[in-house]
């Protein structure tokens, strides 16, 4: 686990067996971080139990050697059984402080927030990074509350200071400008995980990131 050492929150991948076709979702990690993905989100809304932890311990054992941070999604009992980095939970799941009380001090927690006032609740609960979601009206999810916009991942930003990274329609065309409003990277599903080529797709997307935090507005 990692949560001692600095996480690299650039790009941050969350997964979604539903758009990787016949590939294997492995493959699509993988490739995804020799593009330049920095850590890894699995997210399993339809798998049994014994699915997610056989699938959890093959995606650990694949990004380990690369150092990549694994977070699970929602499940703290999967993240516990096969010794995840991380935790993230959304806005109707296990409160953050509960989350924290079981996994300790060492596991990552997650919150994925969309006003300041989740934002300040989440940090005060003890929140490693906060998810700003959705930034941008995304299909790929749709049972959201209305998107944050830029402006309002900014009140966010001024609001706190733990990590957030942004969520939501990001693709390499807006990633910049979500930097540029104080994320500390940017999270997607589909802007990978649906690509013909994640390596490609990942590639572009840390070119975005950096743009952003050198300030520069992207081209338009
Ligand atoms: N949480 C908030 S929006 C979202 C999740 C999991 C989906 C983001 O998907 P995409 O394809 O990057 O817009
Ligand atoms: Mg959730």
């Amino acid at each position: 686990m990692q949560r001692r050492t600095r996480i690299d929150y650039s790009l941050y991948l969350v997964t979604d067996r539903g758009m990787i076709g016949s590939r294997s979702l492995i493959e699509v990690i993988e490739e995804s971080i020799q593009g330049g993905v920095t850590i890894v989100q699995l997210r399993e809304k339809h798998a049994s139990t014994r699915e997610f932890y056989n699938l959890a311990a093959a995606v650990k054992e694949r990004i380990q050697p690369h150092g990549i941070p694994l977070i699970i999604n929602d499940r703290l009992d999967i993240a516990l059984a096969c010794g995840a980095d991380g935790v993230h939970v959304g806005q109707s799941d296990m409160d953050c402080h509960i989350v924290r009380k079981i996994v300790g001090r060492e596991m990552l927690v997650g919150v994925s927030v969309s006003t300041v006032e989740e934002a300040l609740r989440a940090e005060a609960d003890g929140a490693d990074y906060l998810g700003v979601s959705p930034v941008f009206d995304t299909p790929t999810k749709t049972d959201t509350p209305s998107a944050t916009g830029l402006e309002g991942l900014r009140s966010i930003r001024q609001s706190v200071s733990i990590p957030l990274v942004g969520i939501g329609g990001i693709k390499a065309s807006n990633a910049a400008r979500v930097l540029a409003h104080g994320a500390d990277g940017i999270a997607v599903v589909s802007a990978i995980i649906a690509a013909p080529e994640p390596r490609a797709a990942a590639r572009e997307l840390r070119v975005a990131v950096s743009t952003g935090r050198d300030g520069l507005q992207p081209q338009v």
